[in-house]
């Protein structure tokens, strides 16, 4: 496998990013057709903890978003309807979805139940355009769904997926490699993928605002910062990311991570932050249509020193009250109580390894727990 992180794997290839739009919102709205052209807030309860999972672009305009409180979303947006959600309506539809994927290329890896990246690169090597692939592929979509999806199409994942949601809703926009510098130049730092809200806050006292700011940057100057992420960043400035697409039989893991903006001090604090990854990484296995025995946890302490903590069953799990069965046992194990210097934590991760194929994914759904309890999803 190339190393992601050098320039000598940046071969140009030809990515497809395909997302639904407003998923779990479309398939209400395809479904219910009184709720058309309404705003529709797809979540838990707005009287009670419950968050919103997504709502349609019209309750967009009211400053609505995944991941708000329901109560929040209700007080911008009276008038909207709430409805719950229907998982098994979502899961059939994402399974229509990446099957006319798959009919494109075997090269699909999704990412979520309503995005895939596509490799067509072999597809399109007698000449067929991946432009006009990602064309078909969005009518084909809208005709046998009742959906519409946006596409990107570059020359890599980052820039492929970028592109998507630059023409969202129901759009296309195509990133040719000689564009690809100009295109990432205005974005914000916070657009790229691996840059969350602690480099984000990082970069900024630095100076560092868009992708322009960040190529401006030394190498040096990343990885003394950054570590082996800084080079990553060094990269991405640059429109190189040599990452594969991934179908899930070549997936060894699936995990979660994230760096905090301050430190972590209380484990109650940690466990709670981890069981919402759990709830993550579950989605993320149940959209690949697999399990794994292993979960591990990813501490890293202020000092950069970085543990793992791994913990293997009989049993292939997937779902989100499983991974979170494990969680107690590994945080004491990852964070022993006799060393106060390892009191703190600056990043946590979850990562459920030893991956099998799932056959039929039951229906109770690991992602209906992020939609009971508010989280916190940045
Ligand atoms: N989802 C969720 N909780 C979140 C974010 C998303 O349950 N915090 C679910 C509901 C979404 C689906 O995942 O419909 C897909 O997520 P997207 O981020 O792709 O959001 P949408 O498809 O709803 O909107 P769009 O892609 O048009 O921005
Ligand atoms: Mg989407």
């Amino acid at each position: 496998m190339p190393d992601p992180h050098s320039e000598h794997g940046a071969e140009l290839r030809k990515i497809i990013h395909v997302d639904m739009d407003a998923f779990f919102a479309a398939v209400e709205q395809r479904d219910h057709p009184e709720l058309r052209g309404q705003p529709v807030i797809v979540g838990g309860d707005p009287a009670g903890r419950g968050v919103v999972a997504t709502c349609s672009y019209e309750a967009r305009r009211f400053g609505i978003h995944s991941a708000m409180t329901a109560a929040r979303a209700r007080s911008l947006c009276p008038q909207a309807v709430f409805v719950r959600p229907r998982m098994d309506a979502y899961r059939e539809a994402s399974r229509q979805v990446m099957g006319i994927l798959r009919c494109y290329t075997p090269l699909v890896e999704p990412l979520s139940l309503d995005e895939a990246f596509l490799d067509v690169t072999a597809a399109t090597a007698d000449g067929v355009l991946a432009v006009r692939i990602a064309r078909e592929i969005r009518a084909r979509i809208e005709r046998e769904t009742g959906l519409t999806a946006s596409a990107g199409v570059s020359y890599n994942k980052l820039l492929a997926k970028l592109a998507s949601e630059w023409r969202k809703p129901n759009g296309l926009f195509v990133v040719p490699p000689e564009h690809g510098l100009a295109f990432l130049a205005p974005l914000p730092v916070g657009k790229l993928h691996g840059v969350g809200p602690a480099t984000v806050k990082k970069l900024s006292a630095m100076g560092i605002h868009t992708v322009l700011d960040l190529r401006n940057a030394s190498r040096e100057v990343l990885i003394a910062q950054f570590g082996k992420a800084g080079l990553w960043f060094y990269e991405v400035a640059r429109g190189i990311d040599s990452r594969p697409v991934q179908t899930s039989r070549q997936r060894k893991s699936v995990g979660y991570e994230r760096t905090f903006p301050q430190n972590l001090e209380d484990p109650k604090v940690m466990l709670s932050t981890l069981r919402q990854m759990a709830g993550q990484v579950s989605a993320r296995l149940q959209a690949l249509g697999l399990a794994g025995r292993t979960v591990s946890i990813k501490a890293r302490f202020p000092d950069f020193e970085t543990v793992t903590r791994a913990h293997t069953d009989a049993q292939a799990i997937w779902r989100t009250e499983a991974i979170i069965a494990c969680l107690p046992g590994l945080l004491a194990k990852a964070i022993p109580a006799s060393l106060p210097m390892h009191a703190s934590v600056r990043l946590l991760g979850v990562t459920v390894s030893g991956l099998v194929n799932v056959e039929a994914v039951p229906p109770e759904a690991g992602q209906m727990n992020l939609l009971e309890e508010p989280v916190d999803l940045r």
